[in-house]
């Protein structure tokens, strides 16, 4: 089935907030930043802002009827400053005007006087500082102490990787509305409309039931709007609310590249230890976090990290750390992945660094140390089902391992200035929120007189075909035609208290709700039918929009069906509540059985360095992946090329700088370079495992949000293995991605 918005999309006509036809009297909002990232705020003078033409009001912390506080996790973040400034950015005020020109024309002549403050922008260095977020946070697996005593080798580095730009096409934004009695409708672009609904709650000092959100879709989150589309829909309600009148804000691409966090930069230590039979005993790692300036999601992120510190492979001695350090950066975010990529290129530099010092290749460690069915991951759970040797194995049969390595070899020993690099990149992903409670959703089901159907779920679409999922589960228990079934759009008062978007568990939390809701609807109509047909109950099935009595198809259609349940005054609504079973995590101990299941796969690399320029192309990415059994290959093979991608633009050429004083130096996407068409590998070959699938994951065919970011990683050791190919003598000091062309000529030609 395809993406039931592609015709809406390719003509133009899919609706995002900035789509929204305009009520009359609608206002514009255009935010007031710190110009610095740490400091004083000594006075403000707003007087000639307010006399520009078309400004109507000028809204500060002064005007919050309620608290003045976004803090999800932790409340550590004001809506607006107050008294001091923690980021370059950092919301100040909100200026309303009759136009949006307007209003971002009068943003100049507001004067604000600073005292300035040292800025710490480094993670290490707020961490010898004594800044956190949260008291650091330790997994443990067996004793490394006494670990490093049996190792042959014991190995320790760096491993540094950069932050990321969420980039997604459509800005962050929100348009609020008021309605009679205090009430306030707004609409949102973001992955959480509870949060946004509970946060505009606590700032306008209101209850929750009288603020309902809205969301159709996104134009792409990727974690970006989870928690951080928040403030954007707080400040338009609190317009609103305060002017009562419609109020919009929209940010643009630069103030939104500026103002927003990102994935989180992180620096980080490690030891590794294997025997002579290159088995790995021991691993420890220290995990500075660059968390920014307030706690956003990081405590949660950081979290993520320590799940994920081993990633394939099955370490018996694990001590990871993990700090989540306050800087003065905008608060960074979620991120696809959510942290796990940031542990998981960990793993992969110690092992690339070890391989090096012991004079093997990488793989050769990486495939000894795959995980089986029976060993225990750091945090407790049992591994099952796990597919980390077939999908090797897969990659080395399907795709000739042993050819493209022979190859490149040959190639590597005919050219002087082109060298071939190759990676292997295992993944192993853990499916659930981490955080226990956050995992159940909620689907609102409705079969109107005439057969068609509407669905309501907690369910964001963003882009990642999640609302076609929901049709195929519909269509699927309810055996009905799609063209029947119509997703509304999410929304806090059809279904409430939802967890975001997010943790690539959306279809399978939403899926299980509208799976349970469908049943219960087939099992109601099943006995109408029965009824009505003077069958017994147990002949009688629903099928393909037909009722069948034992084998036999009788006269009585879906439409006649629903049309006799309704004169019989039966309900045609539904509601489900799913929550996902068997899960739980002690964050006393550290330990539990905190996801549904693991996703797995592996891939190749092949990329091709011009040992001149220090340009590279990726030649080839061959990937075998566990999709379990795929509800939806088309969605599914999307998700696996834009998260592929995504992941290498990460690796390689994402750079996100900021200087001493915390300003963000590639603020632009002229600074900022991100994957285009010529960058995409010539080649991506996904190959579908076919697995059994999990029962947790909705019809078995597993999540596939984040998993395939994680690949990305090869992209890093794939590049570092063809400039060690021309330069043998370079060993980074730090293993610090992404592998711009910069370090790659470094690389090439650094004296090391
Ligand atoms: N969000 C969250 C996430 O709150 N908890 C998670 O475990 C998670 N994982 C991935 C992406 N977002
Ligand atoms: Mo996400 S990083 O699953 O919002």
């Amino acid at each position: 089935m395809k993406n039931i918005d592609s015709h809406s999309h390719v003509r133009g006509e899919s609706i995002y907030v900035d789509d929204i036809p305009e009520r009359q009297g609608t206002l514009h909002g255009a935010i007031v930043t710190s110009s610095i990232a740490h400091g004083k705020i000594l006075s403000i003078d707003y007087s000639k802002a307010l006399k520009q033409p078309g400004v109507v009001r000028i809204l500060t912390y002064k005007d919050i009827p309620g608290q003045n506080q976004i803090g999800g996790i932790i409340p550590d973040e004001p809506l607006f400053a107050k008294k001091e400034v923690h980021f370059q950015g950092q919301p100040i005020a909100l200026i309303l005007a009759s136009t949006e020109l307007e209003a971002r024309l009068a943003l100049h002549h507001v004067e604000i006087t600073y005292k300035a403050k040292k800025a710490v922008v480094d993670p290490i260095e707020a961490y010898n500082k004594g800044m956190l977020h949260i008291p650091s946070r330790t997994f443990q697996l067996g004793n490394t102490t006494n670990a490093w005593k049996k190792c042959a080798h014991v190995i320790e580095g760096k491993a540094d990787t950069d932050g990321q730009e969420h980039l997604y096409l459509e800005t962050q934004g929100a348009y609020a509305y008021p309605v009679e009695n205090g009430h306030i409708t707004l609409v949102s672009s973001t992955q959480g409309p509870t949060a946004v609904q509970r946060t505009a709650a606590k700032v306008l000092g209101i209850p929750m039931h009288k603020i309902e959100v809205d969301v159709r879709r996104l134009g792409g989150g990727f974690g970006g709007k989870e928690d951080q589309a928040t403030a954007w829909g707080v400040m338009a309600a609190l317009a609103a609310q305060v002017c009562q009148c419609p109020v919009k804000l929209i940010l643009h691409r630069m103030d939104d590249m500026k103002m927003t966090g990102k994935r989180n930069p992180y620096r980080s230590t490690y030891k590794i230890g294997l025997d002579k039979n290159l088995n790995i005993l021991a691993f420890e790692a220290d995990y500075y976090q660059n968390a920014g300036a307030a706690a956003d999601l990081s405590p949660a992120i950081l979290e993520r990290t320590l799940f994920h510190c081993t990633n394939a492979y099955y370490v018996p001695h694990v001590t990871a750390r993990a700090h989540s350090c306050i800087t003065h950066i905008p608060p960074n975010t979620a991120f696809r992945g959510f942290g796990g990529p940031q542990g998981m290129f960990v793993m992969e530099a110690a092992i690339a660094k070890a391989a090096r010092e012991i004079g093997v290749p990488a793989r050769a460690i990486q495939k000894k140390n795959l995980l089986s069915n029976g060993q225990v991951f750091p945090y407790g759970q049992k591994v099952e089902e796990c597919q980390a040797q077939p999908t090797w194995a897969g990659l080395e049969k399907k795709h000739s391992l042993h050819k493209i390595d022979k190859e490149l070899q040959a190639f590597n020993k005919k050219h002087d200035h082109l060298k071939k690099g190759l990676a292997i990149m295992p993944i192993c992903f853990g499916i659930s929120f981490t955080n226990t409670p956050m995992n159940h959703a909620r689907a609102l089901i409705h079969i109107y007189q005439d057969g068609s159907v509407g669905i309501s779920t907690a369910a964001v679409e963003m882009g990642q075909g999640v609302n076609t999922k929901m049709v195929q589960v519909a269509a699927k228990v309810l055996s009905i035609d799609a063209s029947r079934i119509k997703i509304e759009s999410t929304n806090t008062t059809r279904v409430a208290n939802t967890s975001p978007s997010a943790a690539s568990s959306t279809a399978d939390l939403n899926g299980k709700a509208v799976e349970m809701a469908c049943h219960a609807l087939v099992k109601r109509l099943t006995k109408v039918a029965a009824k009505n047909l003077n069958a017994k109950l147990s002949d009688v099935t629903l099928k393909d929009e037909n009722i069948y009595i034992k084998k036999k198809k009788s006269s009585f259609g879906w439409e006649a069906l629903i049309q006799a349940a309704f004169l019989a005054r039966v309900s045609l609504t539904e509601s489900a509540h799913y929550s996902t079973p068997k899960i739980h995590f002690d964050k006393s101990k550290e330990k539990g059985h905190p996801f549904a299941y693991h996703v797995y796969g592996t891939a190749a690399f092949v990329v091709t360095v011009d040992c001149i320029r220090g340009r590279y192309d990726f030649d080839a990415v061959h990937v075998v992946h566990d999709f379990g059994t795929s509800m939806n290959r088309i969605i599914d093979l999307g998700q696996m090329e834009g998260g592929l991608v995504q992941g290498i633009g990460w690796m390689t050429m994402e750079e996100l700088l900021y200087n001493q004083e915390g300003r963000l130096m590639s603020n632009a996407l002229s600074t900022y370079k991100i994957p285009d068409i010529y960058s995409v590998p010539k080649e991506i070959n996904v190959t579908f495992l076919h697995t059994d699938g999990n029962d947790m994951a909705i019809f078995k065919s597993k999540a596939v949000g984040e998993p395939p970011l994680l690949y990305g990683i090869g992209a890093y050791f794939a590049i570092l293995d063809a400039v060690q190919q021309f330069n043998p003598k370079f060993e980074p000091e730090i293993y610090h991605a992404p592998f711009t062309p910069e370090k790659v000529l470094m690389g090439l030609y650094g004296d090391f």
